[in-house]
Formats: C-alpha cells, structure tokens, sequence
C-alpha cells in the first residue's frame, strides 16, 4: 500500500499527523520523553497549535470543517497522550512492586519462648513442698541493718562473720543480708504483735511456720561461690516443737524436691551462733550419678533462747527449730549443674536446657 500513489486508501494530513503521533508517544519510555513528544504536537509551537493557526488564512466558508478536523486530529493525539502516560505508569508501578516484592510465605523471624531461670524454678518447688507442709513464704528486704542480719540472730560482735571480708556494707552501716535469716526474725515480730492479746492473756499463739527464700550476698567468688547467691531458711516456733518435726520435716522435704526416696540422711553436730544444738544435714543417693557421695545440703537447730527473746517470745514457753540451705546448690543437685557460675552467665544454651 503506498500512501502517495494513489493505489491504496487515501490518508489525509490528519491521519498522517495521527499515526506520526501515535509512533512517537510509543517510542516514548520515560515520562518526560512523552511530555516531550506531546509538546511537538500540542505545544505553543506544536504541529496541532500551527495547524490552528494555519486556519486564519482560510476563507470562512471552509473555517467551520477545518476546525472540525483539527479537533478531532487534537482529540485523537491527547487519547494517544493519556493511554500512553497510563501505559508508563502502569509498567512504573509493575517495577516498583516487583522490586519491593514480599515473600509472604518465608517463615517469619522467630521470638523464642522464653522462660523461667532454673534457681527460680527449684525456688517454685521449695515454696510448693514447704507450702504442702504448711509453711508460710515470707519476702523481704535485701539490705540490711546491723540488729536483723546480726545481733538479733546472737551473732557476737566480734564474730568473723561481721568482718568487711565477709559482708559486703554499704551506707550507714548496713549491710546487703549474708543469710535471709533477718526475714525470720522480720516475720516472727509481726507475728508476734498480731498475736500480742493472745499472749499478755497467758495463750499460746498460733505456731509460727514459714520458710525465707530469697537473694543473698557475701564476699566470696569462685566456681562454688558466687558473691549473690541464694538461700532458704526455714523456721518453725511453738509450744512443742523439737528435732524430731525437723527432722521429719527436712527429710520430706529432700524426699520431694528430689523426687526420690532412696538416699540416707543424716544430722552430723555443728555450730551456728542462732542455733543451740546445731547440726549439718548431709544426705546420700542410692542411686544416680550422685550415688555414694555425702552431700551437704543444709544447717539447722534448735533456735538458740536468745534469738527466740529477740522474736518478743518467752523462751521458757516458746521453742522451735530452724535451717538454712543454700537454693544454688540444691538446684545443682538436682539439675545435674556442675559449675555453680553457669547459672549466673546468662548464656541461653545453657538456660534453654531447663524449658
Ligand atoms: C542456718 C542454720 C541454722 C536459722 C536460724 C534462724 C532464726 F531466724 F530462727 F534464727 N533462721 N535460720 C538457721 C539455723 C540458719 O543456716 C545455715
């Protein structure tokens, strides 16, 4: 088909001008070489506008469909101009999304379920058996005065203990508590004053029964010590109260934290300043990997007289025992840890092992 020699349908200026148009916005592939493109022919001194201009020399008898054509060639060029700026837009926003594409179905990142510190859970169990057993859980201050950490307690003033290689003191001479046996002597004065009618009319009190779980802190720090560590005394006061309930006691409790029977325990004779008798408890297993070995696992005895005058009790009428153990060791024991600094590391590989 040739457009000039007459064998094929004849194209006007207009459909000419159109087509021309239509290839050049088409070869357009950015923005701004399209507006580029509708400026050749819709601009100030595009094609179109001279086409329009081209008219003031017609007579005015062909003005009328001049015009007509010329609008419909304008209106044809800027159909060509929108569908072709759509078309950039369009093949714009593909790229976009496909750039800033999201795998959806990738597994999100994980948060990991945390959970409870080992020490925290063999806290849970000693609160659950002595619980079971009656006892009370009492929780208290950290940092000290000199009464409930030491004298109160019958601890001489001369006694190593007090020592600053020992203690740690900060100001005004308190201490941070070396055992959480103040926690007793707290809890035994409340007791005391809530119970305080009772007794000025010659009654018995209710017995006091509690265990003191808690942080504790002394000079000391390699791989069985650690300057914080944990303990659990144990206190239980009445009319009535001798070795045997401690014994009995003790050793339901050993029983039930380790989940076994098979093992011997045994009362050896100590010294405590709070405490007249005094002995260590050692247990052995039967059985495991710890079968055979003397463990020591607590101190305990028959609460010294003074300490009971100390709590506002007679000691003549008031009698009872008490202990301390150390909860890190314990959990060791049970949880098979053989460096005591594992559980105060904070590496994950080992705390995601007690989950
Ligand atoms: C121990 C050993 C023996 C003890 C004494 C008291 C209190 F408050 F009654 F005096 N609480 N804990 C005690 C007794 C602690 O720890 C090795």
């Amino acid at each position: 088909m040739n457009l000039l020699d007459g064998t094929g349908p004849v194209m006007n200026d207009q459909d000419q001008m159109l087509k021309t148009a239509q290839a050049e916005f088409a070869a357009a592939t950015t923005p701004a070489d399209l507006e580029n493109a509708k400026a050749r022919f819709l601009g100030k001194s595009g094609l179109v506008t001279e086409l329009l201009k081209g008219m003031a020399a017609l007579p005015v008898e062909q003005k009328k469909t001049r015009g007509a054509e010329i609008n419909v060639l304008k209106a044809g060029i800027e159909a060509a101009l929108t569908a072709r700026r759509q078309a950039l837009a369009d093949a714009e926003l593909a790229l976009q999304l496909k750039a800033e594409a999201l795998d959806v179905s990738l597994p999100g990142r994980q948060r990991g379920s945390g959970g409870l510190h080992p020490i925290t859970r063999a806290m849970a169990r000693i609160e659950a058996i002595f619980g079971s057993m009656g006892f009370d859980v009492a929780d208290g201050p950290e940092i000290e005065n000199d009464w409930f950490n030491f004298t109160a307690l019958n601890t001489p003033a001369d006694h190593p203990a007090r020592s600053m290689h020992d203690t740690f003191y900060v100001e005004n001479g308190h201490v941070l508590r070396t055992h959480t046996s103040p926690m007793q002597i707290r809890y035994a004065v409340q007791h005391v004053k809530r119970h305080a009618g009772l007794i000025a009319a010659g009654q018995a009190m209710p017995e006091i029964r509690v265990i003191a779980p808690g942080r504790t802190y002394r000079v000391d720090s390699d791989a069985t010590h650690s300057p914080m560590f944990h303990q659990v005394e144990g206190l239980w006061v009445g009319t009535n109260i001798s070795f045997k309930d401690l014994k009995s006691v003790y050793v339901n409790f050993l029983q039930q934290f380790f989940e076994t029977t098979e093992m011997e325990i045994r009362f050896r004779p100590s010294y405590f300043p709070f405490t007249e008798p005094s002995a260590e408890i050692d247990m052995m297993f039967a059985t495991g990997p710890l079968k055979g070995r003397w463990l020591e696992v607590s101190g305990a005895g028959q609460v010294h007289p003074q300490v009971i005058r100390n709590m506002g009790l007679d000691p003549e009428t008031y009698i009872g025992f008490a202990f301390g153990s150390g909860i890190d060791r314990l959990a060791m024991l049970r949880y098979g840890v053989s460096d005591l600094r594992q559980f105060f590391d904070g590496d994950l590989r080992f705390l995601a092992q007690f989950q």
